[in-house]
């Protein structure tokens, strides 16, 4: 029988309530060894982890790994957001009470890691010294090593990042479960991912990939966090967050913004400047995923991404989309690939929209570790990779990470912008000058739904803030505070609501998209600095043609551009309605909030 103390002891963990939790928790598990983890046994652990053939080589100082096929990263139906206070139901937090989570997930977990290692993963979800220190720290326990190797890659892991903190950190537990008998997705499943927010406790049963098993990311790093926050006065959203540097003035502006799914966020966080502005304009990263926002004592709203790497969808990622996601995991760099497309013989990697399939399909196997080569006619159009596969990175790894990104004081944020995927309604930008305007715009972003059968034909799918499956509190009480934090920052933050898919009749895009994104974000700053003045319409400024720096587009281009800069009044106010409806829902929705929308309302009627 393993004596955990003594373990913790040689660890240099000191932290007694760490100590208590890992106990408790131990015993709980009926793990039969436990191991503490540091960002420094990656080398050690990686080795253990070819060994048991939880991962696979992907070239030189690459890995691949694959997951349980039932398993998912994401299982909203499954997701619970539990305290003891009903109040703190929401439309999309399925809040649940506490006192029925907790034993649940108890009596789920004895037991339940018999025979395996307990990993305890001390981690911080932040710039180590920020003033949001201990919102960020927390304890993972886990039974799965390959989650260790996706923690230490998204998230500070170490023992000198907990000692200190007491009793300030999250206590975050971890259970696989036998993945091949827990009913995923029938009326059986057996799977829970909850967050006991006024606990400050996670109890995750049933996954072993993304955010239902690395528990720093989105459990703690979102949904605590966005708990924690609401209750300590800053705000924590799933948030890109980018950095310009004009090269000509010497000014920087930093940008933040919530994209609901396949809208582009990731693709927008690492872009580049467009080759005729590069010249000028610099663009750095901080973050795709992730930003935690306040206010500090100068009144300035500042921001940084908690996590230290990128876990990014594999899907459509290539040259072109996203050059800096390439450049991040070229061989060597210690990526993680899962569920894409794997090569046993040449342990090369391949995905949907990464360029051209591979002919010879010699050695190839799907996600699932089917045979391409095997497949029948019938299969033959059957994605490799499954759409959500990603790779794993380090912030370090990527090529243009900005100098501050690890900085504890985080950087002053300049503009926040939403943006949806909409064929139409949407401008290619339009700036929002009023609080309660942009907290509106926030509160009622949407995306079309991706299939057809997945809503009505022109009616969005909404995301508020695209924190949707992330909220943990109900949605008027998040509006206020954002109308709090928000409103307390001196400096100035412009809201702004973009769209990169607006197309024609022939059902082309209408902009090009990708790096010539930057050219709207650089009107937004220079409207935010008054040296541009816009053109106003009933939802916001957009900007006058000859504003935008529009050196080096190409002709079509410049023929669309009216079209994306104009407001279509008809379908505005058809969506007006569809945006009542989608507020009466919530409770405590703030008198501002409705104001804003009523001033819209009346905005397009006049
Ligand atoms: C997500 C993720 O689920 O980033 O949104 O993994
Ligand atoms: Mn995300």
């Amino acid at each position: 029988m393993t004596d955990v103390n003594t373990v913790l002891d040689q660890a240099g963990l000191t932290n007694e309530d760490v100590r208590a939790y890992v106990n408790e928790w131990f015993a709980i598990t009926g793990a039969e060894r436990v191991e503490v983890v540091s960002a420094a046994d990656d080398a050690r652990l990686i080795q253990v982890a070819l060994e048991n053939g939880d991962l696979l080589p992907a070239g030189e100082g690459s890995y691949f790994s694959r997951s349980y096929f039932k398993d998912t990263a994401r299982a909203e139906e499954r997701t619970i957001v539990a305290t003891s206070d009903e109040a703190d139901k929401g439309i999309y937090n399925n809040w649940k009470p506490s006192s029925e989570m907790k034993p649940k997930l108890i009596e789920l977990m004895t037991g339940a890691s018999k025979g395996k290692t307990m990993y305890v993963i001390p981690y911080l979800m932040a710039p180590a010294g920020s003033p949001l220190d201990k919102f960020a720290a927390g304890v993972e326990l886990t039974d799965n090593v390959g989650v260790v190797l996706q923690m230490i890659r998204m998230a500070r892991v170490g023992v000198d990042y907990i000692n200190h903190l007491g009793n300030d950190f999250v206590r975050a537990v971890h259970v696989t479960g036998d993945l091949p008998n827990l009913g995923q997705g029938t009326p059986d499943d057996k799977r829970y991912f909850v967050t006991v927010a006024d606990e400050r406790t996670i109890l995750h049963f049933g996954s072993s990939y993304g955010g239902n098993a690395l528990l720093g990311k989105i459990a703690h790093g979102l949904r605590q966090g966005s708990y924690d926050g609401w209750k300590n006065g800053f705000l924590v959203e799933q948030f890109m967050l980018l950095g310009i540097t004009d090269k000509e003035t010497g000014k920087k502006y930093n940008i933040c913004g919530g994209f609901p799914s396949a809208s582009g966020k990731t693709n927008l966080a690492m872009t580049l400047s467009p080759d005729a502005l590069g010249d000028r304009y610099y663009v750095e990263f901080y973050g795709d995923d992730i930003a935690w926002i306040w206010v500090d004592d100068n009144g300035v709203l500042r921001g940084f991404n908690p996590e230290n790497g990128v876990f990014g969808v594999a899907k459509d990622t290539n040259e072109h989309t996203n050059p800096t996601a390439i450049d991040s995991i070229k061989p060597g760099l210690g990526v993680i690939y899962t569920n894409v497309a794997y090569n046993e013989k040449t342990q090369a990697v391949w995905w949907e929209g990464r360029g051209d399939k591979p002919t010879d399909l010699d050695g190839w196997l799907d996600w699932k570790g089917e045979r391409i080569a095997d497949r029948t006619a019938e299969q033959a159009d059957e994605n490799w990779a499954h759409p959500n596969s990603r790779f794993t990175t380090t912030i370090a790894n990527v090529p243009n990470a900005a100098e501050q990104w690890d900085d504890p004081a985080g950087v002053e944020i300049h503009g926040i912008i939403f943006g949806g995927r909409t064929r139409d309604r949407e401008p290619l930008i339009r700036a929002i000058n009023d609080l309660a305007e942009g907290v509106y715009d926030g509160l009622t972003l949407g995306a079309e739904a991706t299939f057809a059968a997945d809503g009505l034909e022109g009616v969005l799918r909404y995301d508020p803030m695209s924190m949707r499956p992330f909220m943990s509190y109900g949605e008027g009480d998040y509006a206020q505070h954002w109308l709090n934090v928000v409103g307390k920052a001196t400096n100035n933050p412009i809201f702004a609501h973009v769209n990169w898919f607006q197309r024609g009749e022939d059902g082309r895009f209408l902009w090009p998209g990708y790096r010539e994104n930057l050219r709207p974000l650089l009107w937004l700053m220079q409207y935010r600095n008054g040296e541009v003045t816009g053109v106003e319409t009933p939802v916001g400024v957009i900007p006058a043609r000859d504003e935008l720096n529009l050196e080096g587009l190409d002709e079509q281009t410049l023929a669309d551009l009216d079209t994306i800069l104009t407001i279509d009044t008809a379908r505005w106010q058809q969506e007006m309605g569809y945006r009542k409806e989608h507020l009466e829902q919530f409770t405590n929705v703030p008198a501002e909030i409705w104001e804003a929308h009523n001033r819209v309302a009346k905005n397009l009627d006049a």
